[in-house]
């Protein structure tokens, strides 16, 4: 197998076994994100096909799920550190109901490597939660992920309650079970605040920059 087709495989097998040596001979070739974006992802797409047609179970997932997490741990440090001065604060959240958190992760690795200082709520954030911290924290862009079609009806509740006690932060909202669409004409139709819709976290950067200036 080429490196490329190697790097795929261990997610979709859920395989450590030479990862990190892999990652290391791919770090010679290519960014960071690229192996992320490439390899990586293409594993992860790979997952998603298999899962549904039954043929891996949840905790086969979680596995390929464990082999992305170190992935991007092992290549983090290894990404541009571009901005050390405070852009702005982020709060980012998986919302309620929805377990799914590399994708978010992965913002805000992307997000605090180019100047944005980070409150990561985890997963499952109910919107009384995101309320609380949105009070304490005072954030410049709230940032949402979620992964399963139940997840976008949940940021469209997510968005009302927040309307309802009268904050009206920026929202970045992302993941797959989004769209551009849904996201313009179901989640920014009941909130005041700008809603923007981020297709990958790169993404997210270019609209969270174009936010806070
Ligand atoms: Co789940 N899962 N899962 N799963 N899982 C999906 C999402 C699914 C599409 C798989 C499938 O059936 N084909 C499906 C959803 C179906 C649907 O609703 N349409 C699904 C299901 C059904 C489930 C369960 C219900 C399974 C079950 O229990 N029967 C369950 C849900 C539990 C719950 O949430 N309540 C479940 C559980 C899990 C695991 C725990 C096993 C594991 C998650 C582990 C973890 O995250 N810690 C898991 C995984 C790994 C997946 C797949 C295979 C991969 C997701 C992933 O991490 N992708 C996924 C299928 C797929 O997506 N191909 C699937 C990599 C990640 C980098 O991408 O998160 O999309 P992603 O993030 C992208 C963009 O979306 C965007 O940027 C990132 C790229 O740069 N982005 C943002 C995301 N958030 C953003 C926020 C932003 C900006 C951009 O700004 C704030």
């Amino acid at each position: 197998l080429s490196l490329e087709d190697r790097l795929a495989q261990y997610v979709v097998e859920g395989s450590k076994d030479g990862l990190i040596e892999d990652l290391d001979e791919a770090l010679t070739r290519y960014e960071p994100l690229e192996i992320i974006n490439g390899p990586l992802m293409t594993g992860m797409d790979e997952v998603g096909r298999l899962f549904n047609d039954n043929q891996l179970i949840v905790a086969e997932v979680l596995q390929s799920a464990e082999v992305m997490k170190t992935s991007v741990a092992h290549l983090e440090p290894h990404m541009d550190q571009l901005e050390t001065s405070t852009k702005g604060k982020v709060i980012l959240a998986t919302v309620k109901g929805d377990v799914h958190d590399i994708g978010k992760n992965l913002v805000e690795i992307i997000l605090s490597n180019n100047g944005y200082q980070i409150v990561n709520l985890g997963i499952k954030v109910p919107p009384e939660q995101l309320i609380e911290s949105c009070r304490i924290e005072k954030p410049d862009i709230i940032g949402l992920s979620g992964l399963l079609v139940k997840s976008a009806q949940q940021m469209v509740i997510t968005a009302q309650d927040l309307q309802a006690v009268g904050v009206d932060v920026p929202l970045l909202v992302g993941g797959a079970a989004l769209s551009r669409k849904f996201t313009d004409t179901r989640i920014a139709s009941v909130y005041e605040g700008p809603v923007l819709y981020a297709k990958d976290a790169m993404h997210g950067l270019e609209l969270a920059n174009k936010l806070v200036n």
